[in-house]
């Protein structure tokens, strides 16, 4: 790999003496949210991980080659770029082929990762089984790769912009456990609750780290979903997010969007809906799944 992966030299001996490390991605900071609240979020999410005594590394496609750990500067290049491509593993071979930039989703900063040696990694949502996945076939890389890399996501479940029960059906079909922290009811992401039920429930970051160690230890290949509910005083009733995301399908639907561009289009669209009431429920999830993405991450480097 080396002829292809940056480590940076601090994720290097974090990983090698076998300390806690926890992997963000860059399409959450290219294409989730906009300038400069991006760059603020990407910089707080790593100080709340070394704060929690683990080592962050940010992910990332530069000049063609995949990096597991972005210096300040590479931070704030992925945040001001505006024009980065979204890179899903399909995007891998052609963009280091071509030695181009690229803000890796949660499937391809899972690979990324896996080939570093990390194992937990921290971010927002992940992708799923879109509404109107029977028409469309749209379901996200996210959860195949989830079936793939040995990689916890910590998340705050699946935003209803997916059909929520469609993707944990998925999941359940490639093998991946799902584990929500705390609570019984799968989260959707600006709410504690999605209707679903969580298919298990753990309530501490020791707990959640035994089971990832049980199924690693087993030889069980593949991620787990770890869904953090956002703290309640964030909220946002689901109720209200539904309406604004239905208005968000529509547009979508009637401008013909497809493809890699659904997923940011209805993200920008519900932010704009909401008057920033999304955002800012994004970045306090976002800082959540880093506190108790870095806890895990230091139970597991316990065992
Ligand atoms: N869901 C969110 N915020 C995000 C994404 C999804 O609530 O930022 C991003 C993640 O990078 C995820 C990607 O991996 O979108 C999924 O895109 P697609 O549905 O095209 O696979
Ligand atoms: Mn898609």
């Amino acid at each position: 790999m080396k002829n292809y992966l940056d480590v940076a030299p601090e994720v290097a001996e974090a990983v090698k003496a076998g300390r806690a490390v926890v992997a963000l991605e860059s399409t959450i900071i290219a294409h989730g949210m906009p300038y400069p609240q991006n760059l603020s979020t990407a910089r707080g999410v790593e100080a709340i991980i070394r704060q929690n005594g683990a080592v962050p590394a940010t992910i990332a496609i530069l000049n063609g080659r995949l990096k597991a750990g972005l210096t300040d500067a590479e931070i704030e290049e992925v945040a001001k770029s505006g024009d980065m491509v979204k890179a899903s593993v399909r995007d891998m071979p052609v963009l280091v082929a071509s030695g181009g930039h690229g803000a890796t989703t949660v499937a391809s900063t899972m690979r990324i990762a896996a080939m570093a040696g990390i194992r937990v990694f921290a971010t927002g949502g992940i992708g799923g089984v879109h509404r109107g996945a029977a028409k469309s076939l749209d379901i996200s890389a996210d959860l195949q790769e989830m079936a793939k890399s040995d990689v916890a996501v910590v998340c705050a479940g699946a935003k209803s912009i997916l059909d929520i029960g469609l993707t944990l059906e998925y999941l359940e079909t490639l093998g991946v456990p799902v584990i929500t922290h705390g609570s019984d009811d799968f989260p959707a992401f600006y709410s504690r609750e999605s209707g679903h039920k969580s298919p298990f429930r753990a309530d501490s970051a020791q707990e959640i780290a035994a089971i990832c160690h049980a199924k690693w230890d087993m030889g069980l290949a593949g991620g787990l979903v770890i869904a953090n509910p956002i703290p309640t005083a964030d909220e946002i009733p689901g109720a209200e997010m539904d309406r604004q995301i239905h208005a968000a399908l529509v547009e979508a639907d009637t401008m013909g969007v497809k493809g890699k561009a659904v997923t940011p289009f209805l993200l920008k669209h519900v932010a704009a809906l909401t008057e920033g009431r999304s955002l800012t429920a994004n970045i306090a999830l976002v800082r959540n799944n880093a506190r108790l993405g870095a806890e895990i991450a230091r139970a597991l480097a316990g065992k």
